[in-house]
């Protein structure tokens, strides 16, 4: 401050008429004299435009400037306009210049390690590591390659929670951030008259998570939405909510199916107990959630998407942005339950995706893994393992790219969501494991979470669970019906994905052996899934 007003004192006794009064600011910034003297700068008042340099020429065009008595005293008064420096004091100005500079220091972003926002929680318990446990493969071999456990013991804490701050400060400390909010929404298809049901899961989810961040609500019906509904769901958020309806064309029988096959096929599927095979709203929702629902036009100003169903349950505060941790971490789909289900709804899907496959090998990426989803004592056949797609948080860019979409548009020319009851659970499980690098599907153990009779609580969480910890294998193949001949994988589901000690067996164990004494073959393993 003492320079400050030092200078502004030398200016002033330096001359009543203020040298720099007609320039303008880009010739204010003054050079030093070193500078000056490199150059050769005509005396008098040519204006010449020298061809040689722009720097010339700016140069040239300020000659008298160069000259002037005082050019290397930096004063914050040269930067107020002229009739505002006429009303105030040297003084207030360099207050003003302080000030300003005060905020600007304020506002622009400071690199991620000396500003955090922290808004903080109670965490009763101390844990050393708590994101151990949501490793799910070995860690990535590129040098430079995301951290996923390192971004969360970053990240946490309710860093990037909205809640503390007013909407505008917010903004303000977001502009210019290296990492800007990502553009995600919770989106839910759901039906007018399941709307206690969505007022369940959208209370639960906003309680432990979304009220800290505040995503967007997208809801999708095939009609419109009541009042009713409006009304109930907006209470129950303080973040924007959209309705939508679903186009007619992505809600109706296709002209190339025929529609005798498919009454055939309601009538075989339901006499055979197959959930849902009867009811044709099941096929249409089937087909939308695997290939139109980010076609929907509301979400083409999204990349990111987290689904959710009526009737769920979420268990567990979760601290840290989901989105941004997807976003930050490269990765493309996370899942929390990966199981099976019956398969007897889409026999035919395997040997359609490997038809794709053959003809279009360009699509699947070189480091995507689909052996977990091969049964190698049977043909290498798909195991029908996949992840439950009721719960999934994902990349809309990548539903939306060439390869998710070839694919879809294959299987739905061949009539399967209707002469079969494919589900969009095993097809974006298949569409992921071809398309994307294993290391970009990441796997949601710390989000406690159910639907129906599935279950998923994540061990070491009393302190923000309001749940009794699953082990690992809890949901594997509850959907299967008894009566269903379907082969089970010599695996678990999440095992074959996970891999690893994950697939370690005691040592004496053998499945046979368990199976003669009634176990179900799955209770050898080495880990459970409850560890510390
Ligand atoms: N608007 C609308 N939504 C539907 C329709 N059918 C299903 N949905 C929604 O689609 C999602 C999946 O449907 P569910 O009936 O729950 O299917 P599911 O999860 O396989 O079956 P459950 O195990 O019975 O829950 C839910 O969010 C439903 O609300 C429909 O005809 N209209
Ligand atoms: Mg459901």
């Amino acid at each position: 401050m003492d320079l400050l007003n030092a200078a502004v004192r030398k200016i002033s006794r330096s001359s009543n008429k203020d040298p720099f009064y007609d320039k303008s600011p880009k010739l204010l910034a003054t050079p030093s004299h070193v500078a000056v003297a490199q150059f050769d700068i005509p005396s008098g008042t040519s204006t010449s435009s020298s061809s040689s340099s722009s720097s010339t020429s700016s140069l040239s065009s300020s000659s008298t400037f160069w000259l002037s008595p005082t050019p290397s005293i930096w004063s914050p008064r040269r930067y107020i306009p002229a009739q505002v420096r006429k009303n105030i004091s040297k003084r207030q100005a360099a207050v003003l210049a302080c000030l300003l500079l005060g905020l600007l220091v304020w506002m622009v972003p400071s690199p991620r390690s000396w500003r955090r926002e922290v808004v903080h929680i109670d965490v009763p318990h101390h844990i050393t590591n708590p994101y151990q446990v949501l490793k799910p493969i070995a860690e990535a071999a590129k040098k430079h390659a995301p951290n996923p456990q390192r971004w969360l013991e970053h990240n946490s804490n309710n860093k990037f929670a909205l809640s503390s701050k007013s909407k505008l400060v917010s903004s303000i400390s977001e502009y210019g951030h290296v990492s800007k909010r990502p553009r995600a929404a919770l989106i839910s298809l759901v039906r007018n008259s399941e709307l206690e049901g969505i007022v369940q899961s959208m209370t639960q989810l906003e309680y432990h998570w979304n009220r800290k961040y505040k995503y967007p609500w997208v809801f999708f019906n095939d009609e419109p939405f009541s009042d009713e509904f409006k009304a109930a769901t907006r209470n129950l958020t303080s973040a924007k909510i959209y309705y939508e309806v679903v186009p007619q064309d992505h809600w109706s029988l296709p002209d190339w199916i025929d529609e005798g096959r498919f009454m055939n096929s309601l009538e075989y599927l339901g006499a055979i107990g197959v959930g849902k095979g009867w009811m044709i709203s099941y096929r249409h929702m089937c087909r939308w959630n695997s290939g139109f629902f980010y076609r929907h036009p509301r979400l083409k100003d999204f990349d990111w998407y987290w689904r959710v169903e009526p009737d769920v349950h979420f268990f567990c505060d979760i601290d840290y942005d989901v989105f941004r941790f997807m976003r930050d971490n490269n990765m493309k789909y996370g899942f929390n339950m990966n199981i099976l289900d019956d398969a007897r709804s889409f026999p035919s899907l395997w040997s359609r995706t490997r038809s794709f496959i053959n003809a279009h090998p360009e699509f699947i990426h070189p480091d995507a893994d689909l052996d977990w989803l091969l049964d190698p004592r049977n043909s290498g056949d798909y195991n029908n393992c996949q992840f439950f797609s009721n719960f999934e948080i994902g990349d809309l860019n990548f539903f939306r790219g060439k390869a998710n979409e070839k694919y879809f548009d294959w299987l739905d020319r061949g009539g399967g969501f209707y002469y079969e009851r494919f589900g969009d659970a095993p097809i974006h499980t298949l569409s992921v494991a071809m398309f994307v690098p294993k290391n970009e599907i990441w796997f949601f153990r710390d989000i406690g979470y159910q639907h129906d009779i599935n279950r998923h609580c994540p061990p070491k969480s009393a302190h923000r669970c309001a749940c009794e910890p699953t082990p690992m294998d809890e949901n594997f193949y509850r959907l299967v019906p008894l009566e269903s001949a379907q082969k089970k994988p010599d695996d678990t589901c999440i095992r074959q994905f996970l891999g690893g000690a994950w697939l370690d067996k005691k040592s004496g164990w053998s499945q046979d052996g368990e199976r003669m004494f009634g176990g179900d073959g799955y209770h050898g393993y080495e880990l459970t899934g409850l560890e510390h």
